[in-house]
């Protein structure tokens, strides 16, 4: 059954178990209590797939990388099984004009229906030339193709914050898409996100036929509601003051906390310690990396220098406080304030539940 364009690359589709399997880890993600795992079920396996259009602008493709050929199938089979992947421009067989007609002709045949994702920032100095597809600039595509949607997702850091284009000093004058809109939109950021945060918004918009209650910036709260840190697996040796001096020390080879060699995870919202990634069921701190914070909005800039800590955290076992607001602390510091920048400019919260209902 050609059920996407996608079918061809993955070959034959999802088994029963791999289907289940799928809906198992997003309810699981989502915090469903197991009464309402069947209804998830039902609306995963229900045949009214919404038609998806998925535009790519600056970014690396890693989001769509992460999601559709993971290490982890059955997600991803299960995420192009629930939606109608109409059109993809890394995915898809058009190209050229034939592309081009099929996305006009998605988004006026599926207009008020379809899902709108997008993955990239987009570029707006110099009247966004700094990308353009089929002769339109980023902007002039988004600006057209997301007001008639359903609802809009903004995938990755880049589509959601403006990501590593929009790191100082942005030469193209990079954005997020609910800037650039100035409406709200689900942001679903990391660099790449993880794809379960992807696959339970979509399946909590087709069980409950509304998306999931989202923070102050957009994100889904049942993926983005706590910080790793309060989730980590080397928390105890934080809370007991055992840390790694340097990579590859006696510390770091026992698994002790990576905090004071760069670790973000205190300021970072999201659930990697949780969900982790692929099948083999690992996240950067789990590997022994520090998290570099890639879920919150312009950490190119507040979370580097990576490889140094993070002032203003009470650090136990005699390490005190750190103080010293280095760099990193007077941009840590602004998080708060970037972050209440952007809330005011898309004005996310219950607008977008309601509007996409
Ligand atoms: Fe950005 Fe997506 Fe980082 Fe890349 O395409 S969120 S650069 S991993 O993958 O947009
Ligand atoms: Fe885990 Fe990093 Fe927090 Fe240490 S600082 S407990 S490694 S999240
Ligand atoms: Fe990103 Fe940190 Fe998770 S770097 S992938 S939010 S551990």
């Amino acid at each position: 059954m050609s059920r996407n364009i996608y079918e061809k690359e993955l070959g034959p589709g999802l088994t029963r178990r791999g289907f289940l399997k799928g809906c198992a880890l997003a309810a699981a993600a989502l915090g469903l209590s197991d009464e309402l795992i069947p209804r998830l079920v039902e609306a995963a396996a229900s045949s009214k797939r919404p038609s998806v259009v998925w535009l790519h602008f600056q970014e690396c493709t890693g989001c769509t990388e992460g999601l559709l050929r993971a290490s982890h199938p059955d997600i991803g089979r299960l995420i192009l099984d629930i939606i109608s992947l109409d059109y993809h421009e890394t995915v898809q067989a058009a190209a050229g004009n034939q592309a081009e007609e099929i996305l006009k002709e998605t988004i006026t045949k599926e207009k008020g229906r379809f899902i709108c994702v997008v993955e990239g920032a987009i570029p707006t100095k110099d009247g966004g030339i700094y990308c353009k597809i089929g002769g339109r600039t980023a902007l002039e595509i988004v600006k057209d193709v997301a007001p008639k949607a359903a609802a809009v997702v903004a995938i990755g850091t880049c589509a959601s914050f403006g990501g590593v284009q929009a790191a100082y000093p942005n030469p193209t004058g990079a954005k997020g898409v609910g800037e650039v809109l100035g409406k709200p939109v689900v942001n679903i950021p990391g660099c790449p996100p993880n794809p379960i945060a992807f696959l339970g918004t979509v399946l909590h918009f087709l069980t409950f036929k509304r998306l999931p209650e989202l923070d102050r910036l957009g994100r889904p709260l049942f993926a983005y509601g706590r910080k790793n840190h309060d989730q980590c697996e080397r928390r105890a040796h934080f809370d007991e003051g055992r840390f790694v001096e340097q990579f590859g020390d006696e510390n770091h080879k026992k698994g002790y906390c990576l905090y004071k060699v760069g670790c973000k995870g205190p300021v970072t919202y999201a659930n990697c310690p949780a969900v982790r990634f692929n099948d083999v069921g690992v996240w950067p701190v789990g590997a022994g990396h520090g998290c570099i914070g890639c879920t919150e909005p312009n950490f190119w800039d507040t979370c580097s220098p990576f490889y140094e800590r993070l002032p203003g955290i009470r650090v136990p076992g005699g390490g005190g406080v750190i103080t010293d607001a280095d760099s990193v602390g007077k941009k840590i510091l602004g998080i708060t304030a970037v972050a209440a920048g952007i809330h005011a400019a898309v004005g996310i919260g219950k607008r977008l539940t309601k509007g996409s209902k």
